[in-house]
């Protein structure tokens, strides 16, 4: 079970009669194994691949269950023990787990030579998870559930670092995908050894802000460190990413991950486009019971990449409920932009700068950023919508651009004025951001200042991005 400071609910009540903005990016700290030790978790044996099946439809982010074997409390004469996953991301007919423990220390390069160096792409530990660990662990029927997936490692390019993709059954998180999946949730955070793993006498450490774990470990992830000699990790005493990384030659903790297939029909129909997620009644009723001027939580995105904390819980304002939509609004900018980025895309033109050919929009609505910032079940709520975009009302009026359709966009003059009438409601944490009214000269854009007035003349070269979008409110 995930912990949520229940910021945005304390807000809404705010903003019972009139909209104002809110800064309400939602940090959802880890707790200690002593907050919440059952917490209607399911388990589930390797012995009935379709209990675990069954068990994996409803799983939800945090659920445990047992899969494969391991030697884990150092006696061989018992047999290998059950290997312990818990679910860290809900695909679609599939699941992302992490093991829950440690299970060996390796070193990331296997060699005798202390000055050594490579990535992951040439570790002892791609091999060995993909290779002998997954032959040894699992059953036929398990081996079935594992996908053999696309992965994106650093692969060593002379003295340089080049991205490359590897298919694999078993590997390391990336740093990227700890943040994402893992950071936050309550128990699996940090690197606790299997009892094995203990009698070895590996460095262990209690964990910065995580009562009641008193023997943690560091344990790789997949990303090269500060250069080829290092490799990134999760510092025993943390639950913050490492980036400078230790010696690629030490040897440190494996925590495996992988995708377990829970129906691979039901996958490929919805990566062909041809089915949907399943429901998420939380979702579903999250969105049912909002109401104009409420904050909800919706998505979540790393704002602040800089601070290694992991994802943020996006907030957004509902604006206007119609029929079986919601419009909402982002409580405050997530990020900020050249509204036309020529480094981005050299063929822009700034002499027509619209909506319609900006940056902007294609980042905000590119499948790398919705897929980063909502879950599939998230993201089938989020509809594409029609938008058009009026024109600049001044003398020197400019084509506000054609029509577009967006999933997400930002505002436009207009729309400000009829949300947020009093300018002082416009503006949170002194944040200004783009509009997609066009500006009297070109190049520039519409957007509102730290006052909250709407600046009609000469925009700025970067400014923040605060997208709205309409949220269907029911599968
Ligand atoms: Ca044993
Ligand atoms: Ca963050």
């Amino acid at each position: 079970m995930k912990k949520i400071m229940k910021k945005c609910a304390v807000l809404a009540t705010l903003f019972a009669f009139v909209l104002s903005l809110s800064a309400c990016w939602v940090f959802k700290a880890p707790g200690g194994k002593e907050d919440d030790n059952s917490g209607g978790k399911k388990t589930a044996s390797t012995t009935d691949p379709a209990k675990l099946i069954a068990m994996l439809k409803t799983a939800k982010t945090g659920d445990t269950f047992t899969m494969g074997v391991y030697e884990q409390d150092g006696k061989t004469k018992n047999g290998a023990e059950p290997i312990e996953w818990t679910v860290v991301y809900q695909g679609v007919g599939k699941v992302l787990v992490l093991s829950n423990t440690v299970l060996l220390r390796k070193q990331f390069i296997e060699t005798e030579d202390r000055f050594a160096s490579g990535t992951y792409y040439d570790s002892a530990i791609r091999t060995w998870l993909s290779g002998a660990f997954y032959d040894g662990a699992f059953s036929d029927k398990e081996k079935e559930m594992i996908l053999s997936t696309d992965i994106e490692v650093a692969r060593r390019d002379g003295d340089a670092v080049s991205a490359a993709s590897v298919t694999e059954k078993v590997f390391l998180l990336s740093a990227k995908e700890y943040m994402r999946y893992v950071q936050n949730l309550e128990t699996v955070p940090y690197g606790v050894p299997s009892e094995a793993l203990k009698k070895e006498e590996p460095y262990m450490s209690p964990v910065e802000g995580v009562p009641g774990v008193k023997e943690a470990m560091t344990w790789w992830l997949r990303d090269t460190g500060a250069d080829l000699g290092h490799a990134a990790d999760i510092p025993g005493y943390s639950t913050k990413v490492n980036g400078y990384g230790d010696d690629v030659v030490d040897k440190r903790g494996v925590r495996p991950a992988m995708w377990v297939v829970w129906d691979k029909d039901y996958m490929t129909a919805y990566e062909n486009g041809e089915a949907g997620p399943q429901i998420d009644a939380e979702i579903e009723n999250k969105l049912k019971s909002a109401k104009a001027g409420d904050v909800i939580e919706f998505g979540a995105y790393d704002v602040d990449p800089w601070t290694s904390d992991g994802y943020e819980t996006m907030c957004w304002q509902v604006l206007e409920v119609k029929d079986d939509r919601l419009l909402v609004f982002m409580t405050e900018p997530f990020t900020t932009m050249r509204f036309v980025d020529q480094s981005a895309d050299p063929s822009a033109d700034l002499s027509t700068v619209t909506w319609e050919n900006s940056t902007v929009r294609s980042s905000l609505n590119s499948d790398a950023l919705l897929n980063d910032m909502f879950t599939p079940r998230e993201l089938y709520m989020v509809r594409r919508t029609p938008v058009s975009t009026p024109d600049a009302k001044d003398s020197w009026a400019r084509d506000g651009g054609a029509d577009t359709e967006d999933r997400l966009f930002l505002p436009s003059a207009e729309e400000i004025r009829k949300y947020y009438p009093n300018a002082s409601d416009r503006i949170s944490d002194d944040r200004t951001y783009w509009l997609r009214t066009p500006a009297f000269t070109e190049p520039y854009m519409e957007h509102v200042r730290y006052d909250g007035e709407i600046d009609t003349g000469y925009g700025p070269d970067y400014d923040g991005v605060r997208p709205m979008m309409w949220l269907k409110r029911g599968y």
